[in-house]
């Protein structure tokens, strides 16, 4: 097999690459995604950071009110306290007409009194429980899941992708 052969049969098997893996995009590309179970595991959680004023000054300006902050002022120690309630994951993905189940677990805070902003869902997550809801994402958009209890920190958002 001569130099000259052997480019050719390359850029001939490269081509060859190429085309199939261009038809391969196109099934895929034809083919509908059909709608899926989509099942989050989310916490409700508080990170907390402390400190000493003989290190770091208790800071003077003020956290938002709405229960999501806390700031605890130096104990007979000097020690004192940052807090905040956050969900994790606080941002999840669906497809419009998935079926989308959240199963959230409550670890710091005794109740969280929560809603999906858009698809009409209440409910109080408590600590030490598995909090369950289910429902068909059949509205695309980005809608808020929020907790009462610890504004304005305490938020995420489901976002549907709109199907087609
Ligand atoms: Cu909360």
């Amino acid at each position: 097999m001569t130099q000259k052969t052997v480019y050719v049969l390359g850029a001939l098997s490269v081509i060859a690459l190429v085309i199939s893996g261009a038809a391969l995009m196109l099934t895929f590309s034809k083919t509908p995604v059909q709608p899926t179970e989509r099942t989050f595991y989310l916490s409700a959680i508080e990170p907390k950071g402390t400190a000493s004023v003989s290190k770091e000054p208790f800071p003077t300006q003020m956290l938002p009110a709405g229960g999501g902050y806390v700031l605890k002022e130096p104990d007979k120690d000097g020690n004192w306290v940052v807090e905040t309630y956050v969900w994790q994951p606080a941002y999840l993905v669906a497809q419009q007409g998935d079926r989308v189940t959240l199963n959230i677990l409550g670890v710091n805070g005794a109740t969280h009194t929560t809603e999906i902003e858009g698809y009409d869902k209440q409910f109080v997550v408590k600590r030490g429980e598995l909090t369950t809801v289910s429902f068909i994402a059949d509205k695309a958009g980005t809608f808020r899941i929020t907790c009462k209890t610890h504004s304005p920190s305490m938020e995420g958002a489901l976002l549907v992708l709109p199907r087609g």
